[in-house]
């Protein structure tokens, strides 16, 4: 991928400078385009075809026909979400690391496991919220699995999303309270995103819990994850970047071959609900 990117460049180029060069002209310095770490995975873009059968759709019915394209899926074990994430969320600047979701920190993906220092499978919609575990299914599904801090990851427990609170140690500047918790501004649209695909890809199908968003915090062990109004925010404060893009496309190519539509369509977020 990254080859056939930069071979066109160089002969573009080169014939620039031989065109130069052949008018009288300086030729321009001919610099080597550098090889950017982290390029490994990168995906081809996605095609909107994917989401034809939700045209024209809003509300419960583009709800309904999202569930079902999205379903569509191929599904990981727990012990092989390890090695996904370390493709997923590769830093862009050093393919040795990935990125911490909630701290922002790079670190070294061999240092994936569970004590501090480590990086582990942080589930974002936390897996109490309807008791689905870490059996194949909502418990490996990478759209909302991420690499985070053991401590962080700790600190965020099982709370809810919501403002406020105190800063977390270490957390880059997350914040938490006794019942929620607050991400960095950088991934909070990440997050909501995460949580919106996580509510209609799971209907309560194949002997998994309904989950759905809702307006509270302490949801405990029902299959709801709030709060609504604040992840909504969240959504348009921070909308998709070129990260959060390369890791739907790298699932779609390499993992799951299903798409987190909300980043592909932030727009249908509004009309859901
Ligand atoms: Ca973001
Ligand atoms: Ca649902």
């Amino acid at each position: 991928m990254l080859a056939t990117r930069i071979r066109p460049r160089r002969r573009t180029a080169v014939a620039l400078a031989t065109a130069a060069v052949l008018a009288g002209l300086t030729a321009p310095a001919l610099t080597a385009t550098p090889a950017t770490a982290g390029t490994t995975a990168t995906a081809a873009a996605y095609d909107d075809a994917y989401y034809d059968d939700a045209a024209g759709k809003s509300g419960e019915a583009l709800k309904d026909a999202l569930h079902t394209i999205i379903s569509d899926q191929t599904t990981l074990s727990y012990s092989a979400v390890w090695n996904a994430l370390k493709v997923t969320d590769q830093d862009p600047d050093n393919s040795g690391n990935v990125i911490l979701l909630y701290s922002g920190v790079s670190r070294s993906k061999s240092l994936n496991g569970g004590d501090t220092g480590d990086w582990n499978r942080e589930h974002v919609w936390a897996k109490s919220h309807g008791d689905f575990g870490t059996s194949t299914g909502p418990g490996t599904d990478i759209h909302h699995l991420r690499p985070t801090d053991v401590k962080v990851n700790s600190i965020r427990g099982n709370k809810d999303f919501d403002n406020g609170g105190s800063a977390v140690a270490n957390g880059g500047g997350s914040l938490t309270d006794s019942d929620s918790f607050e991400p960095r501004d950088a991934v909070k649209g990440d997050v909501a995103r995460m949580i919106f695909y996580m509510a209609v890809r799971y209907e309560g199908g194949d002997g998994w819990a309904d989950l759905e968003v809702n307006g509270q915090v302490n949801n405990g062990s029902n299959p709801y994850m709030g709060k609504l109004a604040v992840l909504k925010a969240w959504h348009q404060e921070d909308p998709p970047d070129a990260f959060e893009r390369r890791r739907n496309d790298v699932i779609h190519d390499s993992y799951q071959h299903n798409r987190n539509p909300f980043i592909d369509h932030p727009e249908w977020v509004e009309s859901i609900w």
